[in-house]
């Protein structure tokens, strides 16, 4: 048996946050078991997942927190926030208040963690007849913020993959960053 092969080089806390609904729950199942259910429970309190992915040909192990977005978990926060290394924003397509709302999530990771890498995602594109925000005003947002952006299907897996294997690059640059 080779120790080296299962050696995990990075441990990181990951938060997705997004107003409810948007598909925070789904895109993280969706990640770390490959299904999708229209079934879920409302999440109460806070959920995670772990999954070990490679990132420039290193393993890196993600605890992945899923949390309700209700304000009524408002006193949990803190401790959600506290230690994350990165984060997904994911607002839906198909509610244009989501996304006027990410300006208000970025405000509360900001007040919370240090600087850590960000991602933006649209997810629910698999709604096109739905959509309520565009592809341009999403990029176009996340160019101001300067931070990555994808849009997303939990329902089909459209690019949920590559979202936290691309945050997952991020997070290692930034800790090999600090220890260099
Ligand atoms: P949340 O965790 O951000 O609150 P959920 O959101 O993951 O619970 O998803 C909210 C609802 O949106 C769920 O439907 C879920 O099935 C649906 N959903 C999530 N992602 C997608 C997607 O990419 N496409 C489509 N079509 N639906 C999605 P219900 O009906 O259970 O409320
Ligand atoms: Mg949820």
């Amino acid at each position: 048996m080779s120790k080296t092969k299962n050696d995990v080089a990075f441990l990181f806390k990951v938060i997705v946050v997004g107003d409810a609904a948007t598909g925070k729950t789904a895109v993280t199942m969706r990640w770390a078991t490959g299904t999708f259910s229209e079934s879920y429970r409302m999440t109460i309190g806070v959920d995670f997942a772990v999954k070990i992915v490679e990132a420039d040909g290193k393993k890196v192990k993600l605890s992945v927190w899923d949390t309700a977005g209700q304000e009524r978990f408002s006193h949990i926060r803190p401790m959600y926030f506290r230690g994350a290394r990165g984060s997904i924003i994911v607002y839906d397509v198909t509610n244009k208040k989501s996304f006027e709302n990410v300006g208000n999530w970025l405000e509360e990771i900001k007040k919370h963690c240090e600087r850590i890498p960000l991602l933006l995602v649209g997810n629910k594109i698999d709604l096109e007849d739905q959509r309520e925000v565009t592809t341009k005003e999403g990029e176009g947002l996340a160019k101001k913020l300067g931070i990555p952006f994808f849009e997303t299907s939990a329902k089909t897996g459209e690019l949920v993959t590559k979202c936290f294997t691309m945050l997952a690059k991020e997070m290692v640059e930034e800790a090999e960053k600090g220890q260099g």
